[in-house]
């Protein structure tokens, strides 16, 4: 039967389950990433499970999120990930050699092979032809330990690029285009092949963008075939040997289809306040800009740069502007360096930023008080960039750099014609920031800082649960919103008392004291509640806190799961006027926990208001184990 790439790599790493949309199904993953703000925990916790050596065919512990080192803590967070590294037989991507993902996609990806990471970013690889997926930092953790990923089988949406670009029209317009027409709970549930003729024009690193921001739909993952222009990616990168054509069978059938013609895309933002407000450039008005932000795992290529910096070269970046550049990798700046084209880049004004997350995460560079920062990003929530009334809109790198120019919002068409790019300089490999583990690392010393607290452990629920109504949060909520992260929160990403005073801080400052005095917590969510990074702090920290439940419309994947992995039950509202009618402080009470929960569906009596309503779940019975023992690290002892 003709099958498509999707299913080519899930039944070649088919461990147990059948591929039905909707089954849960395990995989075999083949390689792993971490980046420093979950890895940590992702290490901490893989220490428990006991293994001697990573199992992977592949591990690499990336340093890329916290490299502000404001005091010791980031610091002593990277010394304990290099000593785990060498202690497990991880590969260490050092401080200043790049994000994760970019430097994954040159250095290490292989078409065709599974791919699992501690960031929600890491379908990044598909650009290869990876099936690469985010997840928490314990399923990573259990995958570098030689067990299997589990994950709903997803039904595959497959996007038939058909057309040409026109010029000024990128990757970016693409996925943006994707986001209009699909919104950031378009994904959910789905891994989203590309295919059609419009693909053969679109390089590695375009292809990346686009896989990168399909965390942004919600998807599992999103990949794409494995073809010449793979095959040269990867020669030029001196991996030549790592190459296999992958493609779709002709004619094989897909969940869901839909058709985008390149040629009718324009310039496009995401606007205020979600990745999914997405309007043609030239009308969004002549807006004053005051800074513009060129990087982050979805636009920092050579290639990106490059479009910025012929459209920069020789001018002046506008006075009101603060235009900040940070290359996705050190092999880009190299690049840039060698090739002049750094040189021009600061002489217009641009401020140079290391290669690594920055300003994406909020690691500095937050703009000014209300004001207007663009930004080549994939994220624009509310407060994420470390200033809460800024607007952040979401462009390619050829917008950013007009508008960086005019100090206004501007469609990149405006600039004039699309100038002529010079080919790509040979690519510069030099891995001596990537420090190989070494053969046996049995006398490796794990080094700890102070800043680096044991792990938390949740217990096994009681049979009758009661349980304060901590919040109504509402639709969309982001993990940025759960467990904020930026310049002063991050550094706490090991030590979970200490971050866990932050707890929806950004909607509610009192949170973590209410939550601490209730003993016994639930927060009350809408759609798609969850939605953004891996972070497991986001379950981690609410856990610590007391919070037993989250009960909402829908949830996101990944928050799923880390809610899970660390005993905290995803209840669904069966009817979804039953959110509408809880008030906050409501007193909760589930009787008779554990048989309701095998029924599938849970009476819950709301003592101060004085009726009954029921929640649903998605718990498959593997998750209701979980559940039961009170997390995945105690249901690992407990089973052994
Ligand atoms: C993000 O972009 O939000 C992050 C920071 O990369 C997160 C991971 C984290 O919170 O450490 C992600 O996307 O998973
Ligand atoms: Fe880093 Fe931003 Fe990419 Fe997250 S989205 S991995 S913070 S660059």
């Amino acid at each position: 039967m003709a099958e498509h790439l999707t299913a080519k790599i899930l039944k070649e790493h088919l461990l147990s389950g059948r591929l039905e949309p909707g089954e849960e199904i395990a995989i075999r993953i083949d390689q792993t990433l971490t980046q420093d703000a979950t890895g940590t925990l992702a290490y901490l916790q893989f220490e428990r499970l006991g293994v001697e050596r990573v199992r992977t065919e592949l591990s690499v512990s990336y340093v890329d999120h916290n490299t502000l080192q404001g005091s010791f803590e980031n610091a002593d967070d990277h010394r304990y990930l290099q000593s785990i590294a060498a202690r497990f037989g991880i590969y260490f991507s050092r401080p200043g050699n790049g994000i994760c993902h970019q430097v994954h996609l040159e250095r290490f990806g292989i078409p065709g092979k599974t791919l699992l990471g501690s960031d929600s970013h890491t379908p990044t690889g598909g650009g290869l032809g990876m099936l690469a997926i985010g997840a928490g930092g314990l399923d990573v953790a259990v995958a570098m330990a030689g067990g299997p990923f589990y994950l709903n089988a997803p039904a595959v949406l497959r996007v038939n690029l058909v057309g040409e670009l026109p010029s000024w029209v990128g990757a970016k317009d693409i996925i943006l285009e994707l986001l209009r027409r699909l919104t950031v709970k378009g994904g959910v549930g789905r891994i989203i092949e590309y295919g059609g003729p419009g693909v053969a024009q679109l390089t590695v690193p375009q292809r990346a963008t686009i896989a990168n921001m399909g965390a942004e739909l919600g998807a599992t993952a999103s990949i794409f075939p494995s073809d010449e222009e793979t095959r040269r990616f990867l020669t030029a990168q001196g991996r030549g040997e790592s190459w296999r054509p992958l493609q779709a069978d002709p004619g094989a059938v897909y969940d869901e289809e839909i058709t985008l013609d390149l040629g009718q895309l324009e310039p496009l933002a995401a606007c205020p306040h979600s990745p999914d407000a997405v309007k043609p450039i030239r009308e969004i008005g002549p807006l004053l800009v005051d800074q513009v932000a060129i990087g982050s795992c979805t636009n920092s290529s050579y290639q990106d740069l490059l479009l910025a910096t012929k459209i920069l070269e020789g001018q002046t970046v506008h006075p009101r502007v603060s235009l900040v550049i940070s290359p996705g990798s050190r092999q880009v700046l190299l690049m840039l360096a060698r090739s002049g084209n750094l040189e021009k880049l600061i002489a217009t004004g641009a401020r140079i930023l290391e290669p690594a997350c920055g300003p994406c995460i909020g690691m500095g560079q937050a703009p000014p008080s209300g004001s207007l920062s663009i930004r080549t990003f994939n994220r624009n929530f509310r407060g994420r960039c470390g200033t809460a009334d800024a607007s952040v809109y979401l462009t390619g790198p050829a917008a950013a750099a007009v508008s960086a120019l005019n100090g206004r919002i501007t469609d990149p068409r405006e600039w004039g014609d699309f100038p002529t790019l010079p080919g790509t300089p040979p690519v510069i490999i030099n891995d001596r920031m990537i420090i190989t583990p070494p053969e046996e690392g049995g006398d490796v010393e794990i080094i700890r800082g102070p800043n680096i607290r044991p792990l938390p452990l949740n217990s096994p629920p009681p049979d009758e649960l009661p349980m304060k109504v901590l919040l109504k949060a509402g639709d969309h909520i982001t993990t940025d919103q759960i467990m904020p992260a930026g310049a002063k929160i991050l550094p706490l990403r090991s030590n979970i008392p200490a971050i866990s005073e932050f707890v929806f801080a950004p909607l509610d400052e009192n949170f973590a004291r209410r939550a601490r005095e209730a003993s016994g917590g639930l927060i009350a969510g809408g759609e798609n509640y969850g939605q953004g990074s891996s972070r497991e702090h986001a379950a981690l920290a609410p856990m610590y806190l007391g919070v037993k439940a989250v009960l909402a419309k829908s949830f996101a994947r990944i928050h799923h799961t880390n809610l899970v992995n660390f005993g905290i039950i995803p209840l669904l509202f069966e009817s979804p006027a039953d959110y509408e009618k809880l008030q906050q402080d409501d007193l909760l009470v589930i009787e008779k926990l554990r048989e309701q929960l095998d029924q599938g569906s849970v009476s819950i009596t709301n003592r101060t208001q004085g009726y009954r309503f029921t929640a649903t779940h998605q718990l498959t019975l593997r998750q209701l184990r979980i559940i039961k023992a009170g997390g995945l690290l105690n249901l690992a002892r407990i089973e052994g």
